[in-house]
C-alpha cells in the first residue's frame, strides 16, 4: 500500500483553467480512469481521469480552483502492486472529444478594403461542409482580442468556438445565425490592431493549424504501399491514448470512400472519434473489427487510391478530435433517443459520472439543467443535446400536467417519487375526484405563494351559544337549522367592513392591490365530491337569519353535489370549520385570491376568573391565517380582537 498523487495531466498547454466539478471525494474507492474532477475553459470542458485505482485520502482542489497541467488534485491510497503503473502516470489527453477545435486559427486573408483590415474566414474544420452557425458572437464596432470566441459551429458531432486570429474592431460582419459555412468561408473583416504590413503579407497565406494545440491531430496517416495505388491506412495520432476501442467500422472491402468519410470510430470512456479516410478511393481489404483495441500506427485498412499512383502530402490541419472533427453522416447506431417527452429521460437519482461535450454542457448551464439527472444515450453513456432536450421536455410536461398528488403542477418543483406500497400490505390506487386534484394544486400553489401567519384566539360564545339554543327551535321550524356559523359569518362581515385590509386581492404585478366594497363570505364544505367553497353574498347586509338560511341552501346544494361554478365565484374572505368535528385549532391556508381565512374549532366549556372566581364559560378557538403581503400583523390583531368582541356581545353584532 503506498500513497501516490494524482496531478492534472497534460491538458494541451492550457493554464489556469477552471474546475467545474469535483467528482469524487475523501474515502471514496475510485477505479482507473474514473473521473475525478471536470475542468472547464470558455471553449472546453474536460473530465479529468485517474491514472490508478485506490482509495482517495486527500484532495487538494476544490470547485472554482484553477489549475495546470502538473498541479495536484488528490492523494490516492494505492494496492501493493499497482504502484508501478503510477510511476508515469497517464499522458493521455483528457477529453479529445470535448477540447474544441477552436484553438485552431481562423485562417485570415488581406482585406482589399484597407491595409490594416483582415478577413477571418473558417479555419479547416476536418472537411466539414455546410456546417451550421449556431452563435455568432460579435457585433460590428465590437472590440475582439485575439483568441475571442467570434462564432460558434455546430454539427450533429461537435460544437465549436471559432476564435478571433488577430485582435481589432469587427468592421464587418459577412455571415449570420443560421448560415451554413465550409473551410475557407468568410466570417468577419477585422480592423486589426498594430498590424505591420510585412505580418499581414505573412498571414496572407491560408494558416496551418497551430502547433502548440495538444489535441491530438486526428489526421488519418496513409502511407504508400509497396504495390501501385494501394495504400495502407492507419491509426492517426490521437493524442497518445493506446488501446482505444474500436466501436464502429464503417466500411467493409469493396466500398467506396469519399476522402474524409468516416472509416472507424474509436472510442475512450472520455471521447469518441471519427477517424476519416485520408484519401478517394476504394478499400482493399479491412484489417480491424468492431471490439478491436488500436493505437496510434496499427494499420485500419488497405485503400486503392483514386487516380492517383503518387501518395500526395498527408493533409496538413486534420481535425483535433472527435468532437472536433465533425461529419454530416449521422452516427450509425446509437442507443435509442427518448421520445420527445419521454419521462425515462430524467434520472431519479443523479449518475455518478457525467459525460457531455461543451456545447451540451453550456446548453445545461443556460436552462440550469443538472447533468447528472439527464439519461445519457450516447455511446458509452455520453450525454447528447437530444438527451437534453428530451430531459427538458420530460420535465416541464411533468412540471405541466403533475397530478394533484404530486401537487407541483406549474411549480417546478420536484414530486415525490411513487413507491410500491404493495411490497407493505393490500393496497389500491384510487382515481381523485377533479376537486380533490384541483384542491391539490390550489393548495400547494397558496401555500407556495402566500406569506402565511396564522393567529389563535378565543371568543366566549356563553351568551351566543345561549341566544342561539334559544332560537335553534323556532328556526327549525322554519326548516333552518341554526348553528353557530351564520353567527360566525355575520359577525366576519362586520370585522371585514371595519377592517378593510382583509378585503382586498393582491395584482398579480405586485403593483398595486384590488379593494372590494362588498363582503361575500366562502364557507368551506366538507362535500362528499372534496371540499368546495360555496359563497354567500353581501353578508354584511343580511340578519343572522337571512344569513342562516342561505347558508343551510348552499351547504345543502353542496352535499348534493348541486352547487354551480358561479356559486363558488367572487368571495372575499372564508369560514373553515372544524367545530363539529372536533380539535382546539388549525392552520387553514388562505384561498388565494383572498387575503385572509378563519379556521374555526370546536367550542368548549373551560373555567374563566372573573376577578372574583372561575366560571364555566363556553370558548371558542378561532385560527385567522392572511397574507402577510396584504395584512399586517397590527391589521390581523385588530380583525381578530374586533371579531372576538362582535363573538362574545351579540349586541355588537347589530350595531
Ligand atoms: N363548536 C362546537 N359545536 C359546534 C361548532 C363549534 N365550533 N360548530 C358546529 N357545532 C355543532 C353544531 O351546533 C351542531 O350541533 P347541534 O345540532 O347540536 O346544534 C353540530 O356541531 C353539527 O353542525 P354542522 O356540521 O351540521 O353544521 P356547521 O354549520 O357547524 O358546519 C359546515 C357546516 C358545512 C361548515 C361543516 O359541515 C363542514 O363541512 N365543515 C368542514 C369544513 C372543512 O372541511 N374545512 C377544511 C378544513 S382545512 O381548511
Amino acid at each position: 500500500m503506498s500513497t501516490e498523487i494524482i496531478r492534472v495531466p497534460d491538458i494541451g498547454g492550457a493554464t489556469d483553467v477552471d474546475i467545474i466539478e469535483v467528482s469524487v471525494k475523501v474515502g471514496d474507492i475510485i477505479e482507473v480512469d474514473q473521473s475525478i474532477i471536470v475542468l472547464e475553459t470558455d471553449k472546453a470542458s474536460m473530465d479529468v481521469p485517474s491514472p490508478l485505482a485506490g482509495k482517495i485520502t486527500s484532495i487538494k482542489v476544490k470547485e472554482g480552483d484553477t489549475v495546470s497541467e502538473g498541479d495536484d488534485i488528490l492523494e490516492l491510497e494505492v494496492e501493493a502492486g499497482d504502484e508501478d503503473s503510477s510511476e508515469e502516470p497517464k499522458k493521455e489527453a483528457p477529453v479529445k472529444e470535448e477540447a474544441p477545435a477552436a484553438e485552431e486559427k481562423p485562417t485570415q486573408k488581406p482585406a482589399k478594403t484597407a491595409s490594416s483590415e483582415q478577413t477571418v474566414s473558417v479555419p479547416d474544420i476536418g472537411g466539414a461542409t455546410g456546417v451550421d452557425v449556431i452563435e455568432v458572437c460579435v457585433a460590428e464596432g465590437d472590440d475582439v482580442q485575439e483568441g475571442d470566441s467570434i462564432i460558434v459551429l455546430e454539427t450533429d458531432k461537435a460544437s465549436m468556438d471559432i476564435p478571433a486570429s488577430v485582435s481589432g474592431k469587427v468592421s464587418k460582419l459577412l455571415i449570420k445565425e443560421g448560415d451554413t459555412v465550409s473551410e475557407g468561408d468568410d466570417i468577419l473583416v477585422i480592423m486589426a490592431e498594430g498590424v505591420s504590413s510585412s505580418e499581414q503579407s505573412e498571414e496572407s497565406e491560408p494558416e496551418q493549424k497551430s502547433e502548440e494545440n495538444a489535441a491530438p491531430a486526428q489526421e488519418t496517416s496513409s502511407q504508400p504501399a509497396q504495390s501501385g495505388g494501394v495504400e495502407s491506412v492507419n491509426v492517426p495520432d490521437i493524442g497518445g491514448a493506446t488501446d482505444v476501442d474500436v466501436i464502429e467500422v464503417s466500411v467493409t472491402a469493396g466500398d467506396k470512400v469519399e476522402e474524409g468519410d468516416s472509416i472507424i470510430v474509436l472510442e475512450t470512456d472520455k471521447a469518441s472519434m471519427d477517424i476519416p479516410a485520408p484519401k478517394t478511393g476504394t478499400v482493399k481489404s479491412v484489417s480491424i473489427k468492431e471490439g478491436d483495441k488500436v493505437s496510434e500506427g496499427d494499420l485500419i485498412l488497405e485503400l486503392e487510391v483514386e487516380g492517383s499512383a503518387a501518395a500526395p502530402a498527408p493533409k496538413a490541419a486534420a481535425p483535433k478530435s472527435a468532437e472536433q472533427a465533425p461529419k454530416q453522416e449521422a452516427a450509425k447506431q446509437q442507443a435509442p433517443k427518448p421520445s420527445s417527452a419521454d419521462q425515462s429521460a430524467v434520472l431519479s437519482s443523479p449518475a455518478k459520472n457525467v459525460h457531455a461535450g461543451p456545447a451540451v454542457r453550456m446548453l445545461a448551464r443556460e436552462l440550469g439543467v443538472d447533468l447528472s439527472l439527464v439519461r445519457a444515450t450516447g455511446p458509452r453513456g455520453r450525454i447528447t443535446k437530444e438527451d437534453l432536450h428530451a430531459y427538458v421536455k420530460a420535465a416541464v410536461q411533468k412540471a405541466a400536467s403533475a397530478p394533484a398528488a404530486g401537487a407541483v403542477a406549474g411549480t417546478g418543483l420536484p414530486t415525490v417519487p411513487d413507491m410500491d406500497f404493495s411490497k407493505f400490505g393490500d393496497v389500491e390506487v384510487v382515481k381523485m375526484s377533479k376537486i380533490q386534484k384541483l384542491t391539490a394544486q390550489n393548495m400547494v400553489r397558496n401555500s407556495l405563494v402566500v406569506p402565511h401567519v396564522t393567529q389563535f384566539d378565543k371568543a366566549d360564545i356563553t351568551d351566543l351559544e345561549a341566544f342561539r339554543k334559544g332560537l335553534k327551535g323556532e328556526m327549525e321550524k322554519q326548516g333552518v337549522k341554526l348553528t353557530p356559523l351564520p353567527f360566525l359569518i355575520k359577525a366576519v362581515a362586520q370585522a371585514m367592513v371595519a377592517n378593510p385590509a382583509f378585503n382586498v386581492s393582491l395584482m398579480a404585478d405586485g403593483e398595486s392591490y384590488v379593494q372590494k366594497h362588498y363582503v361575500h363570505i366562502g364557507i368551506a364544505v366538507d362535500s362528499p365530491a372534496g371540499l368546495v367553497v360555496p359563497v354567500l353574498r353581501d353578508a354584511d347586509k343580511k340578519s343572522v337569519t337571512q344569513i342562516a338560511k342561505e347558508a343551510n341552501e348552499l351547504i345543502k346544494k353542496a352535499l348534493n353535489k348541486q352547487l354551480k361554478s358561479a356559486d363558488m365565484q367572487g368571495g372575499c374572505f372564508t369560514i373553515s370549520s372544524l367545530g363539529a368535528i372536533g380539535g382546539t385549532g388549525f392552520t387553514p391556508i388562505v384561498n388565494a385570491p383572498e387575503v385572509g381565512i378563519l379556521g374555526v374549532s370546536k367550542a368548549d366549556i373551560e373555567p374563566r376568573w372573573n376577578g372574583k372566581e372561575f366560571e364555566p364559560r363556553t370558548m371558542l378557538p378561532l385560527c385567522l391565517s392572511y397574507d402577510h403581503r396584504a395584512v399586517n400583523g397590527g391589521d390581523a390583531g385588530r380583525f381578530m380582537t374586533y371579531l372576538n368582541s362582535l363573538l362574545s356581545d351579540l349586541r355588537r353584532l347589530t350595531l
